[in-house]
């Protein structure tokens, strides 16, 4: 059965949506080895029925929580056909923040830009086609509380799982780091990992602990001088690449909603 997974930042209104697409056919667990609650339901479309998935709310996808390994492990490793990125669309920089690195996982992405309602009474308008185009992902504005949008979520998702996408959003992080990427992903590229190489790379110049020790564990890469060489320089300049990281995250997310989203003060500031 194909499964769509909800990923999103708390307060973002995830089971809100959960509970519009899955109505009352819904049961919780625990996610096996941790204490996270595990909720899934099923939606009928066309005959079909779909699996979906209620993920733990994150800011991040590091490795600094349970609910943060959780969710990401699901959408690496659990296979989700579809990911749908419930983002707040009152708190767009923080929330976008977590959809860059969706995109990074390779993750086929739609967007379900909700609480729209409450975005309209501050007057900030987005322009959605620009959106979707610098994030190269699928957006539905949804008011989840009210099911408005609902219906077009549930018709773009299904529709992109049978869909070939490559993701286009890719954050350049500056010639240093990006240098230093594809290396990485040469070494890896042959190895049998589970997860996407380039994304493996970024985590380790980021310092992700998690990874240090799953490729620590890999034989054949810790006896390659190459690799050790550039694990090695990795480490001298751990603090440096993370924040740069973090920096160029962010750096992509203001370019996006520069263009895609207009508040109140930018109207005032083009009049005058
Ligand atoms: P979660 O933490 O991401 O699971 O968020 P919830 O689904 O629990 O929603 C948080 C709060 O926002 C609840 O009070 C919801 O009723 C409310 N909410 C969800 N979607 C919308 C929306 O589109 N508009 C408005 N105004 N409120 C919403
Ligand atoms: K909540
Ligand atoms: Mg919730």
């Amino acid at each position: 059965m194909d499964t769509l997974a909800l990923v999103g930042n708390p307060n973002s209104g995830k089971t809100t949506v959960f509970n519009a697409l899955t109505g009352s056919n819904q049961h919780v667990g625990n996610w096996p080895g941790v204490t996270v609650e595990k909720k899934e339901g099923k939606i009928k479309f066309n005959e079909k029925t779909y699996n979906v998935v209620d993920l733990p709310g994150t800011y991040s996808l590091g490795a600094f929580s349970e609910d943060e390994i959780v969710a990401r492990d699901f959408v690496l490793k659990g296979n989700p056909d579809v990911v749908i990125n419930v983002v707040d669309a009152t708190n767009i920089e923080r929330n976008l923040y977590l959809t860059t690195q969706l995109l990074e996982m390779n993750a086929k992405v739609v967007v379900a830009l909700n609480m729209i309602d409450e975005a309209e009474k501050r007057n900030i308008n987005f322009d959605i086609e620009a959106l979707s185009k610098e994030l190269g992902a699928p957006i539905i504005p949804t008011i989840a509380s009210k099911r408005k949008g609902i219906d077009e979520l549930i018709k773009k998702s299904i529709e992109l799982i049978d869909k070939d996408i490559e993701p286009k959003a890719k954050i350049s992080y500056g010639e240093d780091i990006d240098r230093e990427i594809k290396n990485l992903e040469k070494l890896l590229n042959d190895k049998n990992f589970e997860y996407p190489s380039r994304w493996i790379a970024i985590k380790l110049l980021e310092g992700d602990k998690y990874l240090y020790e799953l490729l620590s564990n890999d034989k054949s890469l810790n006896s390659s001088d190459e690799f050790k060489d550039t694990i090695g320089k990795i480490k001298d300049n751990i603090d440096d690449y993370e924040l740069k990281i973090v920096d160029k995250r962010y750096e992509f997310v203001n370019n996006v909603v520069r263009k895609a989203v207009k508040r109140p003060e930018e109207a005032v500031e083009t009049k005058t």
